[in-house]
């Protein structure tokens, strides 16, 4: 079949998914052309020239990011929201205008919202979570006219109803299709990504990971990971990757034996990784990333509070920060890191606690203050607190982003937290949706 496979992202993410899944209709003998938002100078007619001239049966539509908050220096609360929606929309109703192709979505951006997204766009199909499997099995009974609607992971549309099929975890991720990134013009990148694993088994208070991948780790083998990293250098001609984990230093020794096969094949790579757990952390562990190429990574630590490490359910303590901070500052790796300010319990006293312990680490190149905590589905434990203090009256406002920051803070602390981040020199500060209720006080 002719597929396109479109990657709806306007930021300057590479598009993963989109190059995964591009990559397993490849594998299952397709005909697979892309297109890339990001890299258009003028995305409807440029959508236009490729629907006409590529004639898709099908058009995968892979969402990577919705809305939410950026870091926008010249904004009020040095923050910019943005809703892509619209503009995917747009897309949608060019495809529409121009071709026949059946429309299918899918994506990290469409895994939590599927039937929101259906009604948004007014289609009838989409895929939601891991789809290196299941796109090709839609693909194949699209071709003879079988089953479409029995595929794992399927939300489809039938008589005005919504029906769900169960997702699928991919078990053996060593048997899926490497990335076809040599399809997407990877020079506009600063990297490209690759995954290692699924799955996490921890199991923190705001983020949706564990339950949506499982909360057992599904590996990808050490020699498969840089055979998938070979292949691209070659196809793609790219340089530079990131890992895409959501942990990358977690199980410890498959990191290190990932590390240690791209030291052996001597491929003179570059990497950076963001969310280093501060566990296990040594100075040898640092050697051995610098050893492969790592020349950046952010430590997501979070809070430096013992309180809050609680609250959030980390998994970790002061001890493994302070730790982490020592190897890393000890090492020759650029390295930053992350802190999310307001979950239940944060109180003036834990904020003075995290940044007294970051701000003891002047090797830290740069610090992620993100404020307020991003409500995007209803896998967050956090969710039951946001539902008591009424800061999320209905799931309906999970497709348009929540957020909940913990009640006892202050308004006038917060602005006065605010200013006194933004005037340090390395920070970089995002106040999530909460800045409304800010600029009320100021
Ligand atoms: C790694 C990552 C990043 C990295 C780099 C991304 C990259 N591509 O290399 C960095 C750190 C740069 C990043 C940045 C941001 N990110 Co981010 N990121 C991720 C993360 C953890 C993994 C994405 C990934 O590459 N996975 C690996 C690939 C292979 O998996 P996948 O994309 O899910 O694709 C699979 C399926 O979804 C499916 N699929 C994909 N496309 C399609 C299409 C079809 C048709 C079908 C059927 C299936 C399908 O099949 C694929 C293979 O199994 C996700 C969370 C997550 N776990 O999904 C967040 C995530 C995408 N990020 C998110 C956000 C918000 C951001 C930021 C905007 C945060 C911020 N405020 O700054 C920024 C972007 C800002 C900017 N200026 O660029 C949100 C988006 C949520 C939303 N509702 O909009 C997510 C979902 C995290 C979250 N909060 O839960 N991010
Ligand atoms: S924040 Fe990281 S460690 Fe915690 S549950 Fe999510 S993916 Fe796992």
């Amino acid at each position: 079949m002719r597929v396109l496979i479109i990657s709806a992202n306007f930021f300057p993410m590479v598009p993963t998914g989109a190059a995964y899944i591009a990559g397993a209709a490849l594998k299952a003998g397709h005909l697979v052309e892309v297109f890339d938002c990001f890299t258009t100078k003028n995305l409807i007619d440029e959508l236009r020239e490729k629907v006409e001239r590529f004639k898709p049966q099908v058009v995968g539509i892979s969402i990577l990011v919705v809305c939410g908050d950026i870091v926008d220096k010249s904004k009020e609360f040095y923050t910019k929201y943005f809703d892509k929606r619209p503009e995917i929309k747009k897309v949608v109703n060019c495809i529409r205008q121009y071709s026949d192709a059946k429309i299918i979505l899918g994506g990290p951006g469409f895994n939590y919202y599927g039937k929101d997204w259906l009604e948004y766009l007014d289609l009838d199909y989409g895929i939601r979570g891991e789809s290196e499997f299941s796109f090709p099995r839609y693909l194949k009974e699209l071709e003879i006219k079988g089953d479409i609607f029995s595929i794992p992971g399927c939300i489809y549309r039938k008589d005005k109803e919504f029906h769900n099929v169960q997702r699928e975890l991919v078990e053996s991720l060593d048997d899926t299709a490497f990335p076809a990134y040599e399809l997407f013009d990877l020079r506009k990148y600063a990297s490209f990504g690759i995954f290692t694993k699924r799955g996490c088994t921890f199991n923190c208070s705001f983020c949706p990971y564990s339950p949506l991948e499982g909360t057992k780790y599904r590996m990808k083998s050490p020699k498969r990971v840089v055979d998938e990293i070979e292949h691209v250098l070659k196809k793609g001609k790219a340089k530079f990757f990131n890992f895409t984990d959501n942990c990358f230093n977690f199980p410890k020794q498959h990191a290190e034996k990932i590390c240690q096969e791209m030291i052996d094949r001597n491929l003179n790579l570059k990497w950076w990784a963001s969310n280093i757990k501060p566990i296990g952390i040594t100075d040898d562990f640092c050697r051995l990333l610098k050893e492969s190429g790592c020349n950046y990574v952010t430590l997501a630590i979070e809070t430096a509070s013992e309180k809050m490490l609680k609250s959030m359910n980390r998994g970790y303590n002061i001890t493994q920060i302070r730790n982490a901070l020592t190897c890393f500052s000890n090492s020759n790796i650029t390295f930053g890191v992350t802190t999310l300010i307001g979950a239940s319990g944060e109180t003036q006293e834990t904020i003075s606690e995290t940044f007294g312990i970051i701000d003891n680490f002047p090797k830290i190149n740069d610090v992620w203050v993100s404020i307020g905590i991003c409500l995007w589905t209803n896998h967050q434990k956090i969710l039951d607190d946001a539902r008591k203090s009424g800061q999320l009256q209905n799931d309906k406002e999970l497709f348009d982003c929540g957020y909940y920051i913990s009640p006892e803070l202050p308004k006038k602390y917060m602005i006065e937290f605010i200013e006194s981040i933004n005037s340090k020199k390395k920070y970089q500060l995002q106040v999530n949706k909460p800045f409304a209720e800010y600029q009320k006080v100021r």
